[in-house]
């Protein structure tokens, strides 16, 4: 690798409310995979996140659950925090935007950047009509009010969604401006607004199409160190710079937030776009984290050789790739982002049910929390990663999810695991057995995890973790094809030594089914490395090294277990 370290975050979750599975599958579950692979590989890592405290969003949930917003953002950042926890999703640092460790870092880098942008020329002062709520006595911004989508889709056909936030539309992914709403609707009233005159900051986007579109184009070709971004996200941002890129205010009248920084008394009781200041917090968080060592934050943010990639959900695409790249260019000092992997949502599938979109008001998401009441991390990791919406849509399939637990963690890769532990204990007196004399079947079986290790590693590389994670699951199908074939329990009758040369292979090759699942499954990956009594960092690069004869194992646990539909989702879970 050229770079000498990789800076990974993870879409900031608004403090708003609980995640569910699309929210892991979607960003936080493949930015840890790739995480957990480069510290695999001894690379210097650091995996930013934390919660997206301030803008409409968390406002509108304090009201609704009438208490202050403050105590509201805490709260969901804790229970966050715990989900994620108990996932395994490795940060090195989970923030908020308006967290009481954070804050104040926060809007310092916050105004900091702002003013940069300001003094460099790049933003416009315009005073513009905005809808106003004259029941609530305020301004509309955002997601305070609603209406019909005024855009069309990619495909030319009008984007029918009738309601579409003053922010963004969510179902055809366009900025949307307010004014142009259909039949707006205040949120907090419910009333219809009015249009009245107010002054913001708009950053002159156009200014960077040029330098975007070039920036933009160069992701296409993937090149040694810098794999091709996914083509729907370049596609998407393309489209988006050729219908050209409008000016967008990037303050709010709003009173929480980071205040707009500016000696203007058109400024006094505003604060920044929560959009603008979002970002920044993966900046913030991370000169946090690093408090207290000088300078160390700008090694990772503004060192060319600090690759920085960004992990996201659809919705978040405009954001990344083009807003934040746009203020970094303005500002002048950052390195722009080295990879946006975005992924589409996920659906889910109930029994007999058609496919649906994850909505909370039709009670349709499985919350992590619910799930970790009950049920293992790493066959939901498994599964989210089997299924991740990388190129489209997918659905959680909640029969699929059972059988590809039973059917592929149970029989192919935990029984595979499970069998070879089994037979070293009993006959080997749980000890690594001689290679003896191998031959072609045993050389076959060894070199198909050589192939595998390279696979693995360059899909991942590549970010494309699905098909990773099914080249994992065909070297354990590999792996029993090879037990059965040897048949070890009749050898151990008829030829003891070749016996134990077979069993050799299915530890050499548990080993290496270890050391490849520890990213996605790392839980298993741990038991299984202390059954296999080898370093539990399990170090990429020994994912093939030989555990040599005589060397002694562990206790066999059972690392999966088959789930049941009724259990799982039926009227008495959760
Ligand atoms: N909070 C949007 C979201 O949760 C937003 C991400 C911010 S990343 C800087 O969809
Ligand atoms: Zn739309």
């Amino acid at each position: 690798m050229s770079h000498k370290r990789t800076l990974v975050t993870a879409g900031l979750p608004y403090s708003n409310g609980r995640l569910h599975v699309g929210h892991m599958g979607g960003a936080y579950l493949p930015a840890d995979t790739y995480v957990r692979y480069l510290r695999a590989r001894g690379h210097e890592v650091l995996y930013i996140c934390g919660s997206d405290d301030n803008g409409v969003a968390s406002l509108i949930s304090s009201r609704k659950e009438n208490r202050p917003v403050e105590e509201l953002t805490a709260d969901y950042n804790a229970r966050q925090k715990a989900d994620f926890d108990g996932l395994g999703i490795s940060f090195d640092v989970f923030g908020g935007t308006h967290q009481p460790d954070y804050v104040e870092t926060h809007e310092r880098r916050s105004q900091t950047i702002f003013n940069a942008i300001a003094d460099k020329g790049f933003f416009e002062k315009k005073t513009t009509r905005q809808l106003y709520d004259v029941e609530a006595g305020q301004f509309l911004p955002d997601r305070y009010v609603k209406g019909g989508c005024y855009h069309k889709r990619a495909d030319g056909t009008d984007c029918d969604n009738d309601s579409a936030y003053g922010d963004q539309c969510e179902a055809c992914g366009n900025a949307i401006e307010p004014l142009e709403l259909k039949n707006p609707v205040s949120t907090i009233t419910g009333s219809v607004p009015e249009a009245r005159d107010t002054t913001h900051w708009y950053l002159k986007l156009g200014s960077f199409e040029k330098q975007l579109g070039e920036w933009l184009e160069s992701k296409r070709e993937a090149r040694p160190g810098y794999p091709a971004w996914r083509e729907w996200v370049l596609n998407f941002c393309l489209g988006q710079i050729k219908q050209g890129l409008p000016e967008r205010a990037m303050t709010r009248d709003l009173d929480w937030g980071v205040p707009v920084p500016l000696d203007d008394p058109d400024a006094a009781g505003k604060v920044l776009y929560v959009w603008f200041d979002a970002p920044i917090g993966y900046v913030s968080f991370t000169e946090k984290l690093l408090a207290g060592k000088g300078d160390d934050w700008k090694r990772w943010w503004q060192d060319p050789e600090c690759r920085i990639a960004h992990f996201i959900g659809e919705d978040n695409t405009v954001f990344h790739a083009l807003i934040w790249p746009a203020m970094l260019m303005a500002e002048g000092n950052y390195q722009l982002p080295w990879q946006v992997v975005a992924n589409a949502f996920l659906n889910m599938k109930f029994p007999g049910a058609d496919e649906q979109k994850i909505s909370k008001s039709r009670g349709n998401a499985i919350w992590i929390e619910d799930y970790l009441k009950r049920f293992d991390p790493d066959p939901l990791r498994y599964y989210l990663t089997s299924i991740a919406p990388e190129k489209n849509r997918t659905a959680f399939d909640i029969d699929d999810f059972i059988a590809r637990n039973n059917g592929e963690l149970v029989n192919a890769l935990g029984n595979f695991i499970n069998r070879s532990m089994i037979f070293a204990g009993k006959y080997f007196e749980g000890k690594v057995p001689d290679a003896g004399a191998r031959n072609e079947v045993d050389e076959t079986q060894l070199k198909a995890l050589a192939d595998a290790r390279d696979e693995v590693t360059s899909l991942i590389e590549q970010f494309r973790f699905k098909a990773a994670s099914e080249a994992l699951m065909a070297l354990a199908r590999t792996a029993n094809g090879y037990f059965d074939a040897k048949a070890p329990w009749k050898q151990r009758k008829e030829d003891l030594a070749a016996c134990g040369t077979t069993i050799n292979v299915c530890l050499q090759t548990v080993h290496t089914l270890c050391t490849l699942m520890a990213p996605f499954m790392p839980f298993s990956a741990e038991r299984c490395a202390g059954m296999l009594k080898i370093d539990p960092a399990l170090p990429w690069d020994g994912a093939t090294a030989e555990l040599p004869g005589g060397h002694g194992l562990g206790e066999p646990e059972i690392l999966f277990k088959k789930l049941d539909a009724d259990e799982l989702f039926g009227e008495d879970a959760g």
